[in-house]
């Protein structure tokens, strides 16, 4: 049997690759280049533009850290935004809190969904509950256009600041995410990597942004097998909380959730950055 390996590059000296069984889907779509395999060690798994975004065995990481540090904070949380996420794995996470009356998914690329109701229902199969609405559109030109003050919470799950996602990585959209939230709002940004200097550069420029804007800015750290180096971070910036002072523990414990990454040593640890990460954030 032939050995197919998808090979990714993480740096321009330092690769990734991982056995695959096929490739089941590839195309270009208005957007970006999206592809699609099988694999034994994966699961099945979507690059886009080549780079790994979901797979079947490390997306309960990205899910439950993206979305748990935020409602655990603030369990009032009823209007969420989730800009990117297309293949709704944020969405699923977000469905289990019966708090939350109302979920807009705002997706550039209507392709990257189809193809995961399709090949990963693992993510996908909670975007028909009736309280999401989803919008094909630019999540920039979104918040844009949307009235001040409305929703609780935005998650930005996008892809990182090269092709469609870049504009979720500017000025004017942070500050356009802080308009549309209330006096209470939180919003936690996908925050690249602190290890290699090309990810560490885009960390620090989101940092630097998001610190002039927001009252109250954090970011937390969480283990992604295959992302570069293994080493991510979320931003979590708010007008009012304090993810440490503020969040209610024991309440987001009495919910009953169950999680496979997430708990409450993980919400306080996770905030605990090495050093060279909090020298680099105190530069930004
Ligand atoms: N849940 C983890 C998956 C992702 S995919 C990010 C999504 O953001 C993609 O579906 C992409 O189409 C969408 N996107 C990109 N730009 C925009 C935009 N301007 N407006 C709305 N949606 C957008 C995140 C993976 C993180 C990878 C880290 N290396």
């Amino acid at each position: 049997m032939l050995d197919l390996w998808y090979t990714e590059n993480h740096t321009d000296n330092v690769r990734f690759s991982i056995k695959t069984n096929k490739h089941i889907h590839s195309e270009q779509s208005d957007f970006q280049q999206i592809d699609f395999f099988e694999s034994e060690e994966f699961g099945t798994f979507f690059t886009l533009d080549g780079l790994m975004m979901v797979n079947e065995k490390d997306e309960f990481v990205y899910h439950d850290m993206i979305t748990h540090v935020a409602m655990a904070t603030n369990p009032n949380i009823k209007k969420v935004l989730v800009i990117g996420g297309g293949d709704g794995g944020t969405v699923r996470e977000l469905t289990r809190y019966k708090s939350i009356e109302q979920i807009d998914m705002v997706e550039i690329d209507e392709r990257v969904v189809r193809l995961s109701q399709e090949y990963l229902p693992i993510t996908a199969g909670k975007l028909e509950d009736p309280r999401v609405t989803l919008l094909f559109e630019d999540g920039l030109a979104y918040v844009k256009n949307k009235e001040e003050g409305y929703y609780d919470l935005i998650l930005v799950d996008s892809t990182d600041p090269i092709g469609p996602g870049e504009g979720l990585f500017s000025h004017d959209f942070y500050n356009n995410c802080f308009r549309v939230l209330t006096d209470e709002g939180i919003l936690i940004n996908q925050h690249e990597s602190p290890y290699y200097p090309s990810y560490a550069h885009e960390m620090k420029r989101a940092h630097s942004k998001i610190k002039g804007l927001f009252p109250i800015t954090r970011v937390y750290q969480f283990h992604m097998p295959t992302y570069p180096s293994g080493h991510w971070l979320f931003g979590f910036a708010s007008k009012k909380f304090d993810p440490l002072k503020d969040a209610d523990l024991d309440a987001w414990n009495k919910l009953g959730l169950k999680t496979k990454y997430y708990n409450t040593d993980i919400h306080t640890g996770a905030f605990a950055l090495p050093t060279f990460v909090k020298e680099m954030l105190n530069d930004a």
